[in-house]
């Protein structure tokens, strides 16, 4: 009867996919890969052919950040495996649940430098949550099994699974329940003490100048709701790490928006003011805290943070809730009080200067003159208006900062960047797993000239596929953010930022897209109202300033009060 049931190691891969659930996974053959490619036959799993195994992988990164569900992609043996490399830093770096399949040599050669054969456990071990070399066809499902527990559980991140070619020829009997995961039970984090939350309710309590610092943890742990009761009960503001955008309404009034190094203004002077703050699922990146030593001076904090390796790494704290923060600001909820912060409040109105909280480039936050071309924080707001429920991808430089600071992100999973590793080149295939996670959306890609260029390829994906995905190229003739940091810091050098670029609009159109040049406002708002009318992908390039810059931005070694504000603003 065994022989009936027996199937190769590759046909276990599909079934596993499959038994995980798995609707789309992002990919491209090769040898070593070449049995699973084999075994692929009629499954119900939807493989995109990217045009680059980097490709791939942030589309399935672009998939879990839109979905919260696992991304997945496939790759072969050596350099098919080596491209991955980018793609599972940027994933690692941002906390995304992804499983990596790799293909790899024959057992019997691994170590021998065998054609298209690299350690790959080994490259990608700094870079992984976890990974494992597969040498037998029985060994298949258990480290699939588990590789996706691990990718999602606790913290979540990418898992790799490289498999010999042999141990996907080879034959064996699925044992689904006997592969079932146990490792990943470790990872569940613990509860937090009762009493740990009755300290963080009494310094709620005794706090004047709270303010909450939410981050990315808040939408992984799909605490948004709690979030939204727990501030509004307490009257706690709130402000955003980049990748916490989406997290709090940005039209709430107890909204700061984004803080840090090109945060808003009034936000970082808040944090510095404050008597307590609330990290929540975030980790203190540097582009958020400034130096260090020089954050938040005058608050007690209390951060609740699922891995407990990130709790007291950059800040010391003064309380530490390592767990889930849905669940914590759940337990906290019955027992949290209102705070009288209204003076608090008001003091921030101050700060602000009466003017738009989701905006902080708004009025009277004027921004310098345009030397010549479109205004990119004009081009950022005519798309905001124009499609105000999209979903942005954006990528990485100057124009991801104006992104940021300009749209209003209202729900979560609607703002899809590279925060921790900045990939360029991560915007147009990410875009292209997050139409596949959510198909009724519009989806919007923000690039630069620069990093547009990284993974153009992929175009050719998104047509092969059918997608109906909008590109906005803000073409500055830049690598902008690093000429920005060479005007403002390295006497304006301007050292290997001239950007060349090919025709956009031809590139487009050779492709397949529908292309427009847009120089003016008019024509900016009309390229727009066309794209989002089309049923085909659009791109635009936008002619924009080459000269503008971000600000505010936090000097090198700054602290969060030292923002270096437009020159032709008045100080504050
Ligand atoms: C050019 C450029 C400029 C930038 N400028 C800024 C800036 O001005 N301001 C800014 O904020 N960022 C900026 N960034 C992004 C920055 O580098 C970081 O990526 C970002 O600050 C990280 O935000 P985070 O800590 O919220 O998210 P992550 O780095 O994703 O960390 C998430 C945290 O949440 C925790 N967590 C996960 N799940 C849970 C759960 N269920 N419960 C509790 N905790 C959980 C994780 O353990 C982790 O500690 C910039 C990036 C670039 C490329
Ligand atoms: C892969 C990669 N290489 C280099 C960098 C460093 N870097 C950060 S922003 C930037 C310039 C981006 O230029 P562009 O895409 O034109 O966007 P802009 O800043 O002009 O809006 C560079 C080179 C990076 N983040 N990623
Ligand atoms: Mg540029």
């Amino acid at each position: 009867m065994g022989r009936t049931l027996e199937q190769t190691g590759a046909s276990i891969v599909w079934e596993c996919l499959e038994r995980e659930g798995v609707e789309v996974i992002f990919g491209y053959p090769g040898g070593a890969i070449l049995p699973t490619y084999t075994a692929m036959g009629d499954s119900t799993v939807h493989h995109v052919l990217a045009r680059h195994e980097q490709g791939a992988c942030h589309m399935a990164d672009g998939y879990a950040r839109a979905s919260g569900r696992v991304g997945v992609v496939l790759a072969t043996s050596g350099p098919g495996a080596t491209n991955l490399v980018t793609g599972l830093a940027t994933a690692m770096m941002d906390s995304v649940p992804m499983v990596a399949i790799t293909g790899q040599v024959v057992g019997k050669l691994l170590g021998s430098d065998a054609f298209q054969e690299v350690d790959v456990t080994g490259v990608t071990l700094p870079i992984t949550k976890h990974n494992y070399l597969v040498l037998r066809p029985e060994d298949i499902a258990p480290a699939i099994r588990e590789a996706f527990a691990l990718a999602k559980s606790g913290r979540p991140g990418p898992v790799l699974v490289d498999i010999t070619k042999d141990a996907q020829n080879a034959l064996t009997e699925l044992d689904w329940e006997g592969a079932a995961p146990t490792r990943h039970l470790r990872h569940v984090p613990p509860e937090v003490p009762d009493a740990d939350l009755a300290q963080a309710l009494a310094m709620i309590k005794a706090s004047r100048r709270p303010i909450i610092l939410a981050g990315h943890g808040t939408i992984l742990s799909g605490a948004t709701a709690a979030l939204f009761d727990f501030a509004e009960k307490a009257g706690i503001p709130v402000a955003s790490t980049l990748l916490g955008l989406g997290g709090f309404p940005a039209h709430h009034p107890l909204f700061l928006g984004f803080m840090g190094m090109h945060g808003s203004p009034w936000t970082n002077l808040a944090i510095q003011e404050a008597d307590l703050l609330l990290a929540f699922g975030m980790r203190f990146d540097d582009r958020v805290t400034g130096t260090p030593a020089t954050f938040a001076p005058h608050a007690k904090k209390i951060h609740v943070d699922i891995d407990r390796a990130e709790i007291g790494k950059i800040i010391p704290v003064d309380l530490a809730l390592n767990g889930d923060l849905k669940r914590v600001l759940n337990r906290m909820q019955p027992d949290l009080a209102a705070v009288p912060t209204e003076p608090w409040l008001a003091h921030i109105e101050e700060l602000k200067g009466g003017h738009n909280h989701e905006s902080h480039l708004a009025d009277p936050w004027p921004i310098a003159p345009v030397t010549e071309g479109l205004g990119p924080i004009d081009v950022l707001r005519t798309l905001q208006n124009a499609a105000p429920e999209a979903i942005w991808v954006t990528d990485v430089g100057q124009h991801q900062m104006w992104q940021a600071q300009v749209m209003r992100h209202t729900t979560p999973r609607t703002l899809i960047t590279s925060g921790g590793l900045g990939t360029m080149g991560f915007a147009l295939p990410a875009a292209i797993g997050a139409k596949f996670a959510r198909p009724d959306a519009e989806i919007w890609v923000v690039a630069g000239d620069g990093g547009i260029q990284m993974n153009s390829q992929e175009f050719m994906t998104l047509l092969q596929e059918g997608l109906k995905v909008n590109v906005a190229v803000l073409n500055n003739g830049y690598l902008g953010m690093v000429r920005q940091w060479q005007t403002l810091f390295h006497d304006d050098l301007r050292n290997a930022v001239t950007l060349a670029s090919p025709d956009f609009v031809l590139l487009a159109e050779a492709y397949g897209l529908k292309a427009v040049r847009a120089r003016t406002q008019a024509e900016a708002e009309a390229a727009i109202a066309k794209a989002r009318d089309t049923s085909s992908p659009m791109l635009i390039e936008f002619i924009v300033d080459p000269e503008a810059c971000v600000y505010p931005i936090i000097p090198p070694g700054g602290r969060l009060e030292d923002m270096i504000h437009e020159p032709n603003l008045p100080s504050r």
